[in-house]
């Protein structure tokens, strides 16, 4: 099985022991996503909390990445290359009745 995930300057590994030790992955090096050209990042200090789904029912999963500071989620709609990969779209926000949705912080 092979896997990639990173996101900007992140990346995630998983060990043996979180995987169980009777499964295998190989994973590919990981690269920087971008969207519209420009790269994904996050802001610090984390919590990004990216999540791949068909956010606008097209049959083409978007991007949804999460900020810290403003609680607003970063859209990247999802888009099939002519080669079947992958890309997105430039950043906007997720909109939940014609506004930017906001997600109240806990501090
Ligand atoms: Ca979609």
């Amino acid at each position: 099985m092979k896997a990639i995930l990173g996101l900007g300057s992140f990346a995630l590994a998983l060990s043996a022991a979180t995987l169980g030790a009777a499964e295998t992955y190989e994973f590919e090096a990981p690269e920087l996503l971008t969207a519209g050209g420009e790269a994904i990042l996050t802001e610090a200090p984390g919590y990004a909390a990216p999540c791949l789904a068909d956010i606008d029912g097209d049959g083409v999963r978007d991007l949804l990445v999460g900020q810290f500071k403003s609680g607003k989620i970063n859209f990247y709609k999802g888009l099939k290359s002519d080669d079947g990969t992958l890309k997105f779209a430039k950043q906007q926000f997720l909109q939940a009745d014609g506004e930017d949705a906001v997600v109240p912080g806990v501090w």
